[in-house]
């Protein structure tokens, strides 16, 4: 399972072996070049950027640490170990051995998820590109940049299931990766949130905690697919995911410990003061995480679908940890709670299970995101601050499922129109909270040094100390 990379395409899929495949990704490969350096981190080609490249699949043997400019980053293709005699583990397919081609009655179905998923990374990649402008310090400018390029791996993953099981399809599919833009009126990227806009770094940082963790549910619920090569690249791109959430984590719990500091010091709770004292009032936070939460709630889907039972129930796609749970794995009788308006409040019913498959996923998904509300929550608390820090109800400013249409406050009241007209500026990041923290966003590339509206992080890269050179600047 070593990587190889002699290889034009670094891999350990034996691509040398399969000359057709090899050729049809070396010639997508300009394509997605070009797509880097007119997308990508912009202006940023020469920069040398200490980046942590795979060098094995193993989990003692991951990560090579070096100065690297990102166009020459070794972007390839890495499948987790197989695993021997696999068996498929839910649905009706289960018990029988995992898939290793695409069975054909499930080709177009499986397609879609795999564009669906590879869609989303490059978007990101759209998403941050003009974040390095603006970077709090050469720590956070780096750990950004190791996002992206790791984004555009997953990319490459997705793209070489395209062209290697999709045949002539696939191979239009992966052009058309390329093709499609974040926020492009008129070839958008597929899911909502990925055509916002992540117009600063406090938005970056929700978006690694709040929408990279969305990744992280869908990769695991694709890594218990029957299709084997599917499975094993979302095992490996998971080892890369845990990254981009601690940069989201750590990024949230910096910018919650400076406004404590600067409560502290001012002894004030005046959001306005803490503003004037450069950091982010804990209002203004919590308006951000309630817009981002939101927005990432949705890339679930429908509470009640009948793609994702059918995704089920062919064994495309399981649920979180599915090989842990205790059932059938087949869902026939079984049912899930789900929570639906209905007469003007919103009702938990007990729905089939089956249906019910993406309001699984999402409990996992809250439940998960709960955990760095309570690690912020003890920071405001060691600072003898009375403020919590709280995720909005499930059906809050929502635009996909049941609670599309219905405006719902974060407490869970559903409201009139003119209720919400006259309320959501308390509760969603409005145009001045926006100008506000752009205004904060001076970029900070010395050594060491850090914006004053984040605390530093804890320690430094791969044991490096907090001030050394993680970007150098032609
Ligand atoms: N926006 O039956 P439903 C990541 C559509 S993030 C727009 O619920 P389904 C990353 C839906 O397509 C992980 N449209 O659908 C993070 C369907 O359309 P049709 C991304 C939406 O299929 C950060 C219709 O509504 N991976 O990796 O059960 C940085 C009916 O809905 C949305 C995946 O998503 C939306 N939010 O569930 C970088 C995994 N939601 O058929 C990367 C693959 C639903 O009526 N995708 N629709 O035309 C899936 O598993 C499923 O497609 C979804 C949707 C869970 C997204
Ligand atoms: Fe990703
Ligand atoms: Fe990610």
């Amino acid at each position: 399972m070593a990587i190889d990379y002699r290889e034009r395409i670094p891999n350990n899929v034996a691509l040398s072996e399969n000359r057709r495949l090899q050729r049809a990704l070396e010639s997508w490969q300009p394509n997605y070049m070009r797509w880097w350096h007119g997308l990508g981190p912009e202006g940023t080609q020469d920069y040398e950027v200490y980046l942590r490249t795979a060098i094995s699949v193993e989990t003692d043997g991951w990560a090579n640490f070096g100065y690297v400019k990102m166009p020459d980053y070794r972007w390839g293709i890495f499948l987790a170990k197989p695993q021997e005699q696999r068996a498929i583990a839910f649905g009706e397919h289960r018990g029988e051995p995992a898939w290793h081609e695409v069975p054909g009655e499930y080709r177009s179905t499986l397609r879609r998820l795999i564009v669906t998923q590879g869609d989303t990374e490059p978007a990101s990649v759209e998403q941050q590109r003009h974040l390095g402008d603006t970077c709090p310090s050469l720590y956070d400018l780096r750990n950004l940049f190791q996002i992206n390029v790791e984004e555009g791996r997953h990319l490459w993953a997705m793209v070489y299931l395209l062209h290697a099981y999709f045949g002539r399809d696939g191979r239009e599919e992966a052009d058309a990766m390329l093709e499609r833009h974040s926020g492009d009126a008129d070839r958008p990227r597929i899911l909502g949130a990925f055509n916002e806009r992540t117009p600063h770094w406090l938005s970056y940082f929700m978006f690694t905690y709040f929408t990279d963790r969305d990744g992280k549910y869908q990769l695991a619920s694709l890594a218990e697919s029957s299709f084997d090569p599917l499975a094993r690249t979302c095992q490996f791109m998971l080892t890369e995911e845990a990254h981009h959430m601690f940069v989201g984590e750590t990024g949230i719990m910096r910018m919650v410990q400076r406004t404590c500091e600067v409560m502290h010091a001012l002894h004030t709770d005046d959001p306005e003061r803490v503003r004037a004292a450069g950091a982010i009032d804990l209002p203004t936070l919590q308006r951000f995480i309630n817009f981002h939460y939101s927005v990432s709630l949705d890339l679930f889907g429908q509470e009640r679908s009948t793609n994702a039972a059918t995704y089920f129930t062919t064994g495309l796609k399981g649920r979180y940890h599915e090989t842990r749970i205790d059932d059938d794995h087949c869902l026939v009788d079984a049912t899930w709670p789900v929570y639906l308006p209905k007469d003007g409040t919103i009702v938990c019913e007990q729905q089939p299970a089956l249906l019910a498959i993406n309001e699984r996923l999402r409990d996992d998904y809250i439940a998960d995101c709960q955990r760095g509300l309570n690690r912020w929550n003890k920071v405001i608390e060691t600072h003898g601050i009375d403020f919590t820090l709280t995720l909005p109800h499930r059906g809050f400013n929502r635009r996909i499922g049941a609670f599309d249409g219905v405006h719902v406050s974060p407490t869970g009241e559903i409201l009139s129109d003119h209720a919400w007209a006259r309320q959501w500026r308390a509760w969603l990041p409005t145009d001045e909270d926006h100008a506000f923290v752009a205004s904060l966003m001076q970029p900070v590339t010395a050594p060491g040094k850090m914006a004053a509206w984040i605390a530093p992080p804890a320690r430094g890269i791969h044991g490096k100390p907090l001030d050394y050179a993680y970007v150098k600047f032609p």
